[in-house]
């Protein structure tokens, strides 16, 4: 048990370091790993991991999880945010296994709406053990060459105590670059779940298959391993109610910001109907244009962001912050 991700982050990446139980190469990548790792996280909205030498991608990480929920499979969205992300792409347009949106909101060939039905049998039996939004999918092993299989099997909510609690059950999970956005996705829907049904964010369980570390990062994570880490940020939390609107209003400056239809200051973003928690991210996108296009960084739009969020962007673009 761990009160936050950061903590959990930093003691399971030492324990598969340290303590792997098998060193093999699966697909031919030198990996060292644990079987059956399991944890709970008490506080899934402080969801950020700090360490200075791993440098979260903050923004990555929020386009990440708004991507999941929109529904949205396009490759050209998510590489705008992650250059790697064409590698596993397979026609070059979508992403058909880590595109978990379109899993939760269009599931299958009867386009399944997991998240209003899981919602539904949440209403219909508050203490249900049925609420599953499953991601895998068994057709991911009959294609030939399949360079992108969900890694997460499914994501279970949980009403207790009037807490909305979660466990996401994974096949595989690389303990160093994919948990930082994974986890960071999962308590984001975690959350957005809650506050939509009006309860309160319960705990967050984490179940993997296999967690693992790659060869070529073994560095790397001794460096993160080494650092003394005594910092301590509070990220904000989500407003309560429904948020669609927010995230349908923020995802449509985002497209604009993206494909450079657009540019935005401080002033501008006060003035849309986002709720503060929401503009934050859109000022993280608009950042994000001016580093993504090579152009200087508006001072005043980085001055009005929060703590964290200034933190993490120094860490991540010292140059360019200055
Ligand atoms: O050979 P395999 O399909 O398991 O390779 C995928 C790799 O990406 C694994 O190391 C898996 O743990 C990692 N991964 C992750 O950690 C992949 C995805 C995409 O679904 C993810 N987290 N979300």
């Amino acid at each position: 048990t761990y009160e936050t991700f950061d903590d959990a982050y930093i003691a399971e990446l030492n324990e598969i370091y340290h303590h792997a139980e098998f060193f093999n190469e699966p697909r031919g990548f030198s990996s060292r790993e644990k079987l059956g790792v399991h944890f709970k996280i008490e506080n899934p909205v402080q969801r950020i991991v700090y360490s200075q030498t791993r440098k979260t991608n903050i923004i990555f990480n929020f386009a990440e999880a708004l991507w999941y929920l929109t529904g949205n499979n396009s490759l050209s969205y998510i590489s705008y945010y992650n250059k790697r992300m064409p590698d596993y792409s397979m026609d070059g347009q979508t992403l058909t296994g880590t595109a978990y949106g379109k899993k939760l909101f269009h599931f299958g060939e009867q386009n399944l709406n997991q998240w209003q039905n899981v919602k539904q049998e949440l209403l219909n039996d508050a203490d249900s053990k049925r609420a599953v939004i499953q991601i895998f999918d068994a057709h991911e092993l009959t294609i030939n060459q399949n360079l992108d299989v969900s890694c997460t099997l499914g994501l279970q909510f949980l009403i207790r105590n009037n807490q909305l609690n979660m466990v996401a059950y994974m096949r595989a999970n690389d303990a160093f670059r994919g948990i930082v956005s994974d986890i960071f996705s999962f308590t984001f829907i975690q959350e957005f779940m809650a506050r939509e049904l009006n309860l309160k964010v319960g705990k967050y369980y984490h179940s993997v298959g296999t967690m693992h570390i790659y060869e070529p990062d073994n560095q790397w994570v001794t460096h993160v391993l080494n650092e003394s880490n005594d910092q301590t940020f509070i990220s904000p939390k989500m407003p309560q109610g429904n948020n669609w609107a927010m995230v349908h209003e923020l995802m449509h400056y985002e497209e604009k910001l993206r494909k450079k239809e657009l540019t935005m200051n401080w002033v501008n973003i006060q003035h849309t109907e986002l709720s503060s928690y929401w503009q934050q991210i859109l000022a993280l996108f608009s950042i994000y244009q001016m580093i993504y296009y090579h152009e200087e960084v508006d001072q005043v739009l980085f001055d009005h962001l929060l703590p964290v969020y200034q933190h993490l962007l120094l860490n991540r673009w010292p140059t360019k912050m200055s």
